[in-house]
């Protein structure tokens, strides 16, 4: 029996640092729901709204909606641009439906 032998080769030494490529994942761009503020939609609608479209829970759905009666509007949360646009619809379409002038809109974060 004969030890098998491999070919010669040439080895090419590496030359130079190694350099960091860019990663080729991209995080997709997010979306705010902004909740606005009116002067007739009762508190407790509102509340109910932001517990069931945006799953906040009691405290968090209170104090967002005190902050948009007393600022205007707030921040309710940020989420892909489709999830943001269909959530802000169906939102503003419960106040429409119930005969309310409620609205939320979407703005892209920068
Ligand atoms: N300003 C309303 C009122 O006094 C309550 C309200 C709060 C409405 C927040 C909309 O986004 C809103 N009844």
């Amino acid at each position: 029996m004969t030890t098998p032998r491999m070919s010669p080769t040439t080895v090419k030494p590496k030359t130079g640092a190694k350099t960091k490529t860019a990663p080729k994942t991209q995080r997709p761009p997010l979306w705010k729901v902004i909740l606005l503020n009116d002067d007739f939609t009762p508190r407790e609608f509102v509340v109910e709204v932001l517990k069931g479209v945006f799953r906040l829970n009691e405290s968090q759905a209170y104090r967002v909606m005190m902050t948009a009666h007393q600022k205007g509007a707030c921040v309710i949360a940020v989420y892909t641009k489709d999830v943001a646009e269909t959530k802000a619809k169906q939102a503003t379409d419960l106040g429409k439906a119930n005969g309310f002038p409620l609205y939320f809109t979407t703005e892209k974060e920068e």
